[in-house]
């Protein structure tokens, strides 16, 4: 990091020797897993300066918008619209849980048999490790799947600043109104935190920067089509981590500069792996930093990722949100229709993200797609053997993998992922 964080850190409370291990454990990941990689395109410099400054840079920036009295929102999950928190005068940052930490402590407050990503917000929390936690001045709980909806009512009583978001279950006309009641909810709950007034300007405008955040992503996915493929999953999967929280403009103009360069590659028949390398889609649980463990073994099993049908990924981000609306009803209408298309596992029934993954793997020429879920994670573990039935009647292998956070079982995973790539390479 290029400036001593430390009083930073401690203005927010945070403990900062088991902070110092955390950042350590993190940088040796990135390295190992990240600059290890070879032929990657340049304009990934860019990310790897923001990851080596995800703690320092982005939060010193952070505190500096706090001290101009703007607000700071954590979010964890992409049901929370950017759009209402910009408009509103606030940042929305993604917290990212994607790492195990204080287990111990966590398994007094929730049973073991928890996902890794509730048990990593926990961790963050209780070990005060995470200075996007320690800035938001609002933390966006949402009622999604049970895990997360109980754990919110523990969380409560660690934090003073929970917002919880109630969501559908079913994608009905009762649920599209339940959808536009909560957003009309968050957007008085974000009014009240700025003091803001959200108009019809400012919340057109935060459509248009979202949206472009968006269409950097999509173009990014388009150039992954590409055979051979331009940039691994790897860097992809990055770009769409740190979506959560760059600043938006920044953000968009980085992943452009990385889709030009990558342009290029495409045209000079460059690619990260050779030509024919074989093509695997990933779907599932969302991944967040620094949870890089599937996408490595995947990548260093002699394959490559083209796609991501996940939060972190196509799902969060594949529509973009109608601005045309001329009154602020029109476009939380759009807001909320925009929303209420993501297709998370929550939804009962959810035939459209099965149709997406199919669609996905056809359109970024996939050999094979990797079911990724978290243990105990009951949504997507469910929606996977549907999932691996409608791919294999298709003719589209699919293996399904359940893990979590830990490296113990690494090497056997390995070993299925190696099977499974010479089965698709036949
Ligand atoms: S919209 S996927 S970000 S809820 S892995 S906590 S589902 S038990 S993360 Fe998610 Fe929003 Fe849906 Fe996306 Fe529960 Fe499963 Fe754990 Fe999960």
């Amino acid at each position: 990091m290029s400036e001593d964080y430390a009083p930073m850190w401690e203005s927010l409370g945070m403990d900062l020797q088991a902070h110092d291990a955390l950042l350590g454990v993190l940088g040796q990941g990135y390295r190992d897993i990240y600059l290890a990689q070879k032929n990657r395109p340049e304009g990934m410099g860019y990310f790897d300066f923001v990851m080596s400054e995800v703690h320092g840079l982005r939060i010193k920036e952070l505190l500096d918008e706090k001290k101009q009295n703007r607000k700071i929102i954590g979010s964890y999950c992409v049901f929370v619209p950017e759009e209402i928190a910009l408009a509103g005068g606030a940042t929305l940052v993604g917290l990212c849980s994607g790492a195990d930490f204080a287990v111990e402590e966590v398994e007094k407050h929730l049973p073991r048999n928890t996902c890794s990503l509730i048990k990593s917000s926990f961790g963050f929390k209780l070990g005060r490790v995470c200075p996007y936690l320690e800035s938001a001045d609002m933390i966006v709980g949402e009622n999604t799947c049970d895990g997360k909806k109980k754990a919110y009512e523990t969380f409560a009583g660690m934090v003073d600043n929970l917002y919880v978001m109630d969501l559908p279950q079913v994608k009905s006309s009762q649920g599209h109104s339940l959808l536009k009641a909560e957003y009309e909810r968050f957007k008085t709950a974000v009014e009240k935190l700025t003091g803001n007034k959200i108009t019809v300007e400012s919340l057109k405008e935060a459509i248009k920067v979202v949206n472009a955040k968006r269409a950097a992503l999509h173009r990014l996915a388009t150039l992954r089509k590409a055979d051979p493929a331009p940039i691994s999953g790897l860097d992809a999967l990055l770009a769409n981590q740190v979506f959560f929280y760059d600043n938006p403009a920044r953000f968009t103009e980085s992943v452009n500069k990385i889709c030009d360069e990558l342009e290029m590659r495409i045209k000079e028949n460059q690619g990260v792996f050779p030509s024919k390398t074989p093509r695997i889609l990933i779907s599932g649980c969302p991944m967040a930093v620094p949870n890089w463990k599937l996408p490595w073994i995947i990548e260093t099993s002699g394959a490559v990722i083209v796609g991501e049908e996940s939060c972190v990924g196509e799902r969060g981000t594949r529509n973009l949100t109608e601005d045309s609306g001329q009154s602020l009803d029109e476009l939380m209408e759009a807001i909320t229709d925009r929303y209420f298309k993501v297709d998370c596992a929550i939804f009962t029934p959810n035939q459209d993200r099965s149709d997406h993954i199919v669609e996905m793997a056809k359109a970024y020429g996939a050999d094979g797609v990797i079911h990724y879920g978290l243990q105990f994670c009951q949504p997507y573990i469910m929606e996977s053997i549907p999932v691996e039935n409608k791919l294999e009647k298709l003719g589209i292998p699919c293996m399904r993998i359940e893990t979590d956070y830990g490296m113990e079982d690494v090497g056997q995973l390995k070993t299925r992922v190696e099977a499974f790539i010479e089965q698709i390479s036949d």
